[in-house]
């Protein structure tokens, strides 16, 4: 299989990020990359094909706020990670405001996702390997994968949060689309909840999001993802939910996928985008399920079965000794 990956996206390395009341190191690191490289045969670099792409799921504003961030950080004279703790939850008028902090507080949902000086031209070639995988499908490929780092699924069209920034799977979906699929489909099987993917497409008719991931009763993003989520206006219907308790293992793991295959079958989309986390595996540092190895080939497989031309994109994933191994599993099963 192609497999899609710009060493830039290695840049991005926060110190650390806010941890149930604590800072720790942060989970998402550059190390995760050389664990899958190490795992993969050869990998390509993807080519350039600039912010357009990007602009057609993104707000112009969060796009230009993301690259002056590092800047607006250091002119208001602080080092490190630039980290949002004010946020404009309670309904304020959208005020016009330049002070870092302001902005922050504007475009992030959350405060662990810090942004360093590289977050954006990591996520930017992060954004080009999806769209890399996405083109090769779209020529013939039977199934490609995007080594994507940082992850994308939890950023939204205008927000940044859960260590993403640009939301890869949603700008490959979108460049289907604008490449003349009629419907794409996409199938977010990361541990978590694609708040940002189901948020990009939520009142859209052309894109179906299907998640299985950790019940947000007990896991982040906690507000997206119950399984009343549906989308709404056009979108009615093109969204589906399917969250899992903690301690979830392969048989009803599977089982949940399946239902979201049918439904992705039934849709009639032309093409389909997995944003695959391996943060379902049993020993992942910050996650609850219960996943083994061999078991990522067999959910590949059911979903080759579907027998749609398929982008794989990558989102998380933490057990850094364990993740090369559980990419490999995974990507053997198409
Ligand atoms: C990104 B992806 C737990 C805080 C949660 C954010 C998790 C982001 C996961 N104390 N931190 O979906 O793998
Ligand atoms: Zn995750």
């Amino acid at each position: 299989m192609r497999v899609f990956h710009d060493s830039r996206q290695r840049l991005h390395a926060p110190a650390e990020e806010l941890h149930n009341g604590g800072f720790t190191a942060y989970a998402e690191k550059p190390e995760r990359v050389d664990a899958m490289l190490a795992a993969l045969a050869a990998t390509e670099r993807p080519e350039d094909r600039g912010l357009a792409p990007v602009l057609a799921v993104h707000d112009a504003g969060y796009i230009r706020f993301l690259q002056d961030a590092p800047r607006l950080w250091r002119e208001a004279g602080r080092t490190g990670d630039a980290i949002p703790y004010a946020f404009p939850v309670v309904g304020r008028r959208p005020v016009r405001l330049t002070r870092i902090d302001a902005l922050l507080g504007r475009y992030a949902f959350d405060a662990t996702t810090p942004l360093g000086s590289h977050a954006f031209e990591a996520s930017y070639w992060s954004a080009q390997s999806a769209l890399a995988a996405a083109h090769a499908v779209l020529s013939g490929e039977r199934a490609a994968f995007a080594l994507c780092r940082p992850p994308g699924h939890h950023a939204g069209a205008d927000y940044c949060g859960g260590y993403c920034h640009i939301n890869a799977a949603a700008v490959a979906a979108q460049a289907m689309r604008d490449a003349g699929v009629g419907r794409v489909a996409v199938l977010d099987i990361d541990y978590h909840h694609g708040n940002g993917t189901q948020d990009i497409f939520w009142t859209r008719g052309d894109v179906f999001y299907a998640s299985v991931h950790a019940g947000p009763a007990t896991d982040y993003p906690f507000y997206w993802g119950h399984a009343d989520e549906v989308g709404e206006g056009e979108g009615r219907g093109a969204t589906l939910n399917l969250p899992l308790p903690r301690g979830t293992r392969l048989d009803s793991f599977r089982r949940a996928q399946g239902a979201a295959l049918d439904a992705i079958a039934r849709c009639g989309a032309g093409a389909l985008v997995v944003s695959f986390g391996a943060d379902t595996w049993a020993g992942d540092p910050i996650s609850h399920f219960a996943l083994e190895t061999d078991d990522y080939a067999l959910l590949a497989r059911d979903i080759a079965g579907v027998g749609l031309p398929t982008a794989v994109v990558m989102e998380g994933g933490y057990a850094v000794d364990a993740l090369g191994a559980n990419v490999a599993s995974f990507l053997s099963g198409f």
